[in-house]
């Protein structure tokens, strides 16, 4: 039985990347709901049914160890009907990584950069109520960046002017004292990380939570009785809901991943 990740686009590749690392013992089954991308601007209702649609097809056809969410705008809307619609699948979601940048800050100042979506959910103003309350953390809502990190990967060009714009609010002084750590709370964002680190203004912990995430599925898992990994390139199969030819067969080997299955 495969472990399913299921994201917008390919933001969710950055999960999977660390996933296959810990639990090269099972296959995976990558969906780039590409057609409904970005999820940042959906109809938070519209948008919940067309996830727990897509969810409910890929779950009938695989029936899945294990479901991984690596998307904070679709985790921080739909998780807990998803763990209600479907009670006898572990889901791990991916949220806004405000604990751990609560408990590492040394300047007390966070900011959180994630899609408009995420940011006014109030799953994200209830983490920070529960974890955060002695810091004071910023959100930072980025119409773009998402779009940005996909042409990005796609190798085409991005304006350094343009992202230096929306990271720019994420960096801001107060009582002498400077943000210190800024939360990528949109699994697209660590592709774009070291373009942040060249424009950030200062230096900054760029929270990814990844491995985090990778840590969490591998402790909901069985161990595998045979001890048998899968064949390489056989390991992963990757659906899209838009353009077939992506994403491309270049993009996965640039991640280190098995060429997939594209259908
Ligand atoms: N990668 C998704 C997230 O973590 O929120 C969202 C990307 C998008 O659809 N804009």
């Amino acid at each position: 039985r495969p472990i399913i990740a299921f994201d917008s686009g390919i933001g969710g590749l950055t999960v999977l990347r660390e996933a296959r690392v810990l639990i090269p013992d099972r296959r995976f089954v990558y969906i780039a709901d590409d057609a409904g991308f970005p999820y940042g601007d959906w109809e938070e209702e519209a948008l919940k049914q067309r996830i727990v649609g897509l969810i409910d097809g890929f779950i009938g056809k695989y029936d899945p160890e294990l479901v991984i969410i690596p998307c904070n705008t679709a985790s921080t809307l739909v998780l807990e009907d998803l763990r209600r619609v479907f009670p006898s699948v572990p889901f791990v979601g991916t949220v806004p990584a405000i604990k751990p940048a609560a408990e590492r800050t040394s300047s007390g100042l966070i900011s959180v950069l994630a899609t408009p979506g995420t940011v006014k959910r109030a799953y994200t103003r209830d983490l920070i109520q529960s974890f955060a309350t002695k810091c004071h953390v910023r959100l930072v809502g980025s119409q773009s960046l998402a779009r940005m990190a996909e042409m990005h990967m796609r190798g085409e060009l991005i304006d350094d002017e343009a992202i230096r714009a929306e990271i720019a609010p994420c960096f801001y002084e107060k009582d002498g004292a400077r943000t210190d750590i800024v939360v990528l709370a949109c699994t697209h964002y660590p592709l774009l990380v070291n373009v942040f680190r060249r424009l950030a203004p200062w230096p900054v912990d760029w929270l990814d939570p990844a491995e985090a995430i990778a840590r969490r599925a591998l402790s909901l898992l069985t161990p595998n009785g045979t001890g048998v990994e899968p064949e390489h390139g056989d390991d992963i199969a990757v659906f899209t809901s838009g353009n077939p030819d992506f994403p491309t067969r270049r993009l996965l080997q640039g991640f280190g991943l098995a060429t997939g299955v594209i259908a």
